[in-house]
């Protein structure tokens, strides 16, 4: 039977399967298919530049940027206007057009579909149906070039926000191109997807390496911050999404206009780098991780930014008040065009300044900004803790939130935990636990956050550096444990590249991703230990004993 749609790329997919009527996210089969068909023509321009530096010639910034804005379009929660991804791919298509003129003379040979294929606007409905997912019958070849995807998307996430701060990675660039183009390629079997998969993750950690470094040059190194959970009497605008780029420039254009600006879900520890503190009127964080947005988002009053995703398809109630600015998208909600040189956020300053302040959810501070230097820096007395038996054990609760009953797994957990644990946190997971009074231990909060799910190559730091410290040969000796809360394809990005710095026996929950067939599961299983969850108080004596 003919299915309206076909995605299973975040953990929340209808049944746990795949959603094929409409997706869980808001996503329309008509979304669904522009999506699949735009990854299809991102795919084709892969094929294209791999060739190209093939040849000795360059791949200008602008196409490498085209292809990860592309992917980043097509991440869960990003972009649910169809006519802003039929744009785009007509803007790839000239692109293609361009590439295939470059590569004419030199090169004969046939090309892949992907990359030749040209329609105009009104063909793409029915080759989006022949382009999706479910065009590669073998289910383990399906799962492999689907995990392989998935972690491209996020490292194309990771690229964005690294390019929007002036960093910048030819090596990366190629590889995600290449990788692109050889999930076209039928003649790669299991064996070589998986090396694809392993390699992807490697890559991962350059790219948030390059992240880390685009942030903390930019902003400087994120430092222990209390953070204002409460609100002012002026009116404000809400910022959410990952991208620091436009937060700064929101806040350069807000300043001295008698408007605040509050963070919402992943943008909390925007707070935490130096750069920010000299605003005034950065106020606070005001609610909790993205599912919650549609209550928040009302209660805010004022006039919301969305940065990245996530994004839920909003209510009437403050549907006009939402703006969306680079990869995001919702129809009918105005968009906020322009580059990291500049976006004009005037019409969002002009709607706050008509806007009653926001209603208060909550008061009080959260404290977070534990990124690498932030730790290291006390890595004396986290030392003298471990050594001293006063902390048993680190346990990595990073990753995202998400909407089902399931999570609050998570919650229990982190409440569960013993006295002499310390949980490592980056992403929107830490919502689930983070506003807890789970104490400190001789001054070190039991819980440190080190950023958003992109900062999670801070962990790895952290581990790293611990490794040293005790002078370990593996860092799977260490009293650390991973309990770790996916949801969509950066985590996916996150966890290849903790598979590749050689981290064993990660917990993944709430569900394994549909997108693993049994027969990649269980390579996943037996290579390196990955587990799924339970209960809290199963997983609790089996993770720390
Ligand atoms: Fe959360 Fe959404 Fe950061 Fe994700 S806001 S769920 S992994 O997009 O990006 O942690
Ligand atoms: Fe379903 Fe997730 Fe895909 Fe949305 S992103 S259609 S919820 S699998």
């Amino acid at each position: 039977m003919e299915t309206k749609m076909f995605c299973f790329q975040c953990q929340e997919t209808a049944g746990c399967t795949g959603c094929t009527v409409a997706g869980v996210c808001g996503k329309t089969p008509e979304v669904a298919g522009l999506q699949d068909l735009l990854v299809y023509v991102t795919k084709g321009i892969g094929v294209l530049t791999t060739k190209l530096r093939a040849e000795g010639k360059p791949v200008t910034a602008a196409v490498n940027h085209l292809v990860t804005d592309n992917l980043f379009m097509t991440i869960t929660n990003a972009n649910f206007d169809a006519a802003a991804i039929s744009a785009r791919i007509e803007m790839s298509l000239a692109v293609k057009r361009g590439l295939l003129a470059e590569l004419a003379a030199a090169n004969n040979e046939t090309l892949s579909d992907a990359a030749v294929w040209d329609e105009p606007a009104a063909g793409f409905a029915a080759k989006a149906r022949t382009v999706g997912v479910l065009r590669t019958e073998q289910e383990d070849i399906r799962s492999l070039r689907e995990l392989t995807l998935y972690g491209l998307k996020g490292l194309a996430a990771y690229m964005k926000h690294a390019n929007v701060l002036g960093q910048e990675s030819e090596a990366v660039d190629a590889f995600l191109q290449a990788a692109l183009a050889k999930l076209l390629d039928d003649s790669l079997d299991g064996a070589a997807l998986t090396a694809l998969v392993l390699e992807t993750g490697k890559y991962g950690v350059d790219g948030m390496a390059l992240l880390d470094l685009a942030n903390t040059t930019a902003y400087g190194n994120p430092e222990i911050t209390s953070v204002d959970l409460g609100v002012r009497n002026n009116p404000g605008i809400l910022i959410s999404g990952h991208d620091l780029r436009d937060l700064e420039m929101l806040l350069e254009q807000t300043a001295g206009t008698g408007v605040d600006v509050y963070t919402h879900g992943e943008m909390l520890p925007a707070h935490y780098y130096p750069a920010f503190k000299k605003y005034p009127h950065f106020a606070g964080n005001y609610g909790n991780a993205w599912w919650q947005q549609k209550e928040e988002f009302e209660a805010f009053h004022g006039p919301i930014l969305m940065t990245t995703n996530c994004v839920v398809p909003p209510k009437a109630s403050y549907k006009d008040r939402l703006f969306t600015t680079s990869a995001v998208g919702v129809s009918g909600c105005p968009h906020i065009d322009g580059d990291h040189h500049h976006k004009d956020f005037s019409a969002v300053i002009a709607m706050a300044k008509t806007c009653e302040p926001p209603a208060e959810l909550e008061k009080g501070t959260l404290v977070g900004g534990f990124a690498h230097a932030q730790v290291f820096a006390l890595a004396d007395k986290v030392v003298a803790a471990v050594k001293s038996g006063a902390i048993r054990k680190f346990v990595v609760m990073a990753g995202c939130d998400g909407r089902m009953k399931s999570r609050n797994y998570y919650e229990e957990f982190a409440a569960l935990l013993p006295k002499d644990t310390v949980i490592l946190t980056a992403g929107c997971a830490k919502y689930r636990y983070i506003k807890l009074p789970l104490g400190d231990i001789g001054g070190i909060p039991r819980v440190l956050d080190a950023g958003q799910c992109n900062d999670s190559y801070s962990l790895v730091r952290i581990a790293l550096k611990l490794k040293e410290v005790f002078g370990l040969e593996d860092v799977n000796d260490l009293p650390v444990v991973y309990n770790i809360a996916w949801y969509e394809q950066k985590a996916v990005i996150v966890l290849l590249a903790l598979l590749a710095l050689g981290v064993k026996n990660i917990h993944l929950g709430p569900t394994l991703p549909a997108f693993l067939s049994p027969n990649v599961a269980k390579v996943l299983v037996e290579t390196f230990g990955i587990a799924g969850i339970t209960d809290a108080e199963t997983d609790l004596k089996a993770l720390i004993g």
